[in-house]
């Protein structure tokens, strides 16, 4: 799940809806614990990562044997979390473990930690731990707290309130969790707790501009590049209500940047005053174009994306349309005038 689709959680002046934080519980399960397995989602962001390395040293300060383990690759940004790379690829990993214990962090399902799952069965005691609305109680703990902004959130609450001694690392993790899961402090689950919590991290030697710097400012050459060529196909349709991007084969190739460096790009479309909906449309092949859609007021781009087989939620969705690049844009730009012409 991308950052933007988190913005559909709504009623964030309520910090703590959802399961109230079984607190003792969680305790005394990992107190039981030898071998402690800490897992998150498949393409971990931010929190899932920051997290995860919080509940790894956690674990350790109680003595535990702790695997840190993923199913994707690390994104670079990420790579400066002090001690990253001790999370392990599923690829690397035997097929015995021999754990007893599991957390896993921000997964609605056991499917979203990918080739994890296969040593989440048997006698293991899953501990459960998210902030997704959809979330299956799936653990023999489950604490899911919608109403928090970022697992890390949750975690500082857990780790104070058991009085684990914060170090500046684990200060750096939680505060990069917020951070990134937040959109920077900007979406509606941003709460006055938050913000706190986020202090309280700063207090405890967390650095906010480097951290900042890291995730956000800190481009490859490549990827400056591919923005650049992005904007410049900026069009506006419906009197300025829909903006599009466009990104080809040709521009990865003149920049030399990957796809994945088009991460993120799709929010540009929502960043013009009077631009309700927006689309990125990414040519795949010269038969296939990728579309990502993103609305800002009523507009559900679900139910355009679903129109071709792809799904999301109602202000971020995407799909794949088996139509070269500019019949593929004609067909986004008329939909999106139509839902348009009926939200509005
Ligand atoms: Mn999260």
């Amino acid at each position: 799940m991308d950052s933007k689709e988190k913005t559909i959680r709504t009623d964030a002046d309520n910090d703590h809806r959802g399961t109230p934080m079984p607190t003792g519980e969680i305790k005394a399960t990992l107190e039981r614990a030898k071998r402690v397995l800490v897992v998150s989602h498949i393409d971990p962001d931010g929190d899932a990562l920051g997290t995860q390395l919080a509940f790894g040293e956690y674990l350790r300060s109680l003595g535990k044997e702790v695997i840190l383990a993923r199913d994707s690759a690390i994104p670079d940004k990420y790579a400066f979390l002090p001690d990253v790379d001790t999370i392990v690829p599923v690829s690397a990993m035997p097929d015995d473990i021999g754990i007893d214990t599991a957390v896993i962090l921000e997964c609605p399902t056991l499917d979203r930690t990918g080739g994890v799952k296969k040593y989440l069965s048997g006698d293991v005691i899953l501990v459960n731990i998210d902030h997704h609305q959809d979330s299956a109680s799936f653990g023999a703990v489950n604490w899911i707290n919608v109403g928090a902004s970022s697992v890390g959130e949750m975690a500082y609450e857990y780790l104070t309130e058991v009085g684990f001694d914060i170090s500046r690392k684990v200060a750096t993790d939680l505060y990069t969790a917020i951070l990134t899961d937040t959109g920077r402090f900007r979406f509606p689950s941003t709460t006055k707790r938050t913000m706190i919590v986020a202090g309280d991290l700063i207090a405890l030697g967390a650095d906010p501009r480097t951290i900042c710097d890291q995730v956000y400012y800190n481009m490859q050459p490549t990827t400056m590049l591919l923005t650049g060529r992005v904007l410049n196909s900026m069009e506006y349709h419906n009197g300025g209500r829909i903006c599009l991007l466009t990104l080809t084969r040709r521009m990865l190739v003149e920049t030399g940047a990957r796809e994945s460096e088009s991460d993120g790009l799709v929010d540009f479309t929502l960043f013009t005053q009077g631009v309700v909906t927006g689309a990125l449309l990414k040519e795949i092949d010269p038969q296939t174009t990728k579309v990502s859609l993103r609305s800002n007021n009523g507009v559900n781009v679900s139910e355009i994306a679903a129109r071709f087989g792809g799904g999301g939620h109602v202000n971020a969705s995407g799909c794949h349309v088996p139509l070269p690049l500019n019949e593929a844009k004609a067909e986004i730009v008329a939909a999106l005038k139509e839902a348009d012409g009926l939200a509005s």
